[in-house]
């Protein structure tokens, strides 16, 4: 009687411990636009494997990749509703959401990758994230994106004039259609997922972007002049949404920071090897690649694109000068 007691008490007691598991543990949801061995998205699963390992289990994280939750506007917007919980974006497609994040957008803005490092980790990364949190999104950890560059099926870009006539994909932001028609190209905004097709059928004779996406999305098969632009440093975001992060215990908050934070060292290390390695594949792969030896003509050909920005935006002018006098 005794031990059948002990028994049905052990039972209960199990029992118990399933419901209290099933109702607390939280399976997030995670969009990411890359591929699975792109440097972002092996740091998106160690973000995942740190708050799986510190909460024990309690919160898990599912990573959809090659971006099968939808193009990246909607899942920025996704994300501010709390449809999706967490995602890696690139600051570029956020401006129309966050109008802070427009300031990284800007041509030429940092002056090297390094000084991006140093401004988003401290006074200029607070400032975009304090616009980012007041839209419903909440910055875990800055990631590299390196710099974007100019390809194109036609011809080599070195000179603005090089970019007359030309149609050129841009992502989603009004920035980038008054930066190509600085030049006098054709712009037109596009998801990422339709830039290879697209430049194939000719719809558009080119793009730009960093070595590992121009090489990760085969678009170097299509359109094979690249040209060392590097006019755009924008950097990345991994974040979660503020309806999710909001049903989070403080100490689940903490973990998911810093695993945030470790992720972006992580994915800071693997984009340095990536980039490089791109690099040679698309070369490999028959790419033409021109540097620019001077890239003056560039930046004073997309210098209307500021005057418009600030016309438009007086109150991110501080923002604005605090990145272009930080060197
Ligand atoms: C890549 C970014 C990705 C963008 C893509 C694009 O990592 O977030 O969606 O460019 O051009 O470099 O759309």
């Amino acid at each position: 009687m005794t031990k059948n007691f002990a028994f049905r008490g052990a039972l209960l007691g199990s029992c118990l411990a399933v419901a209290a598991t099933s109702v607390t543990a939280k399976e997030l949801r995670g969009w990411n636009i890359h591929v699975e061995d792109y440097p972002v998205s092996i740091a998106m699963e160690s973000f995942a494997a740190e708050i799986a390992e510190r909460t024990d289990g309690e919160l898990t994280a599912k990573i959809f990749h090659n971006g099968v939750l939808g193009s990246q506007p909607d899942a920025i917007e996704q994300i501010r509703l709390g449809v999706i919980d967490f995602g890696e974006f690139s600051l570029g497609p956020m401006g129309t959401s966050v109008p802070e994040t427009n300031v990284v957008s800007l041509p030429f803005i940092f002056s090297s990758i390094p000084k991006m490092y140093e401004l988003m980790d401290g006074e200029v990364g607070e400032a975009i994230g304090a616009g980012m949190m007041a839209r419903g999104i909440v910055p875990l950890g800055w990631y590299d994106a390196g710099a974007r560059s100019f390809y194109n099926s036609v011809r080599p870009i070195n000179t603005p004039a090089d970019v007359e006539g030309l149609k050129i994909r841009v992502m989603s932001n009004d920035l980038f259609v008054s930066m190509v028609e600085s030049m006098d190209g054709n712009a037109t905004p596009m998801a990422f997922a339709e830039v290879y097709q697209s430049i194939q059928t000719g719809v558009v004779d080119g793009a730009e972007n960093n070595p590992p996406s121009y090489e990760s999305t085969s678009h170097f098969e299509v359109a094979n002049f690249y040209s060392l632009t590097e006019h755009l440093i924008i950097p990345e975001c991994l974040c979660m949404s503020k309806v999710t992060w909001d049903k989070l215990t403080p100490e689940q908050q903490t973990i998911v920071k810093e695993a945030g934070r470790s992720s972006a060292t992580l994915q800071r290390e693997l984009w340095q090897a990536r980039e490089a390695a791109s690099m040679e594949i698309v070369q490999a792969g028959g790419t033409v690649v021109n540097t620019i030896a001077d890239k003056g003509p560039f930046q004073k050909a997309m210098a209307p694109v500021y005057e418009k920005f600030l016309a438009e935006n007086p109150d991110l002018a501080d923002l604005v000068n605090l990145i272009r006098n930080a060197d």
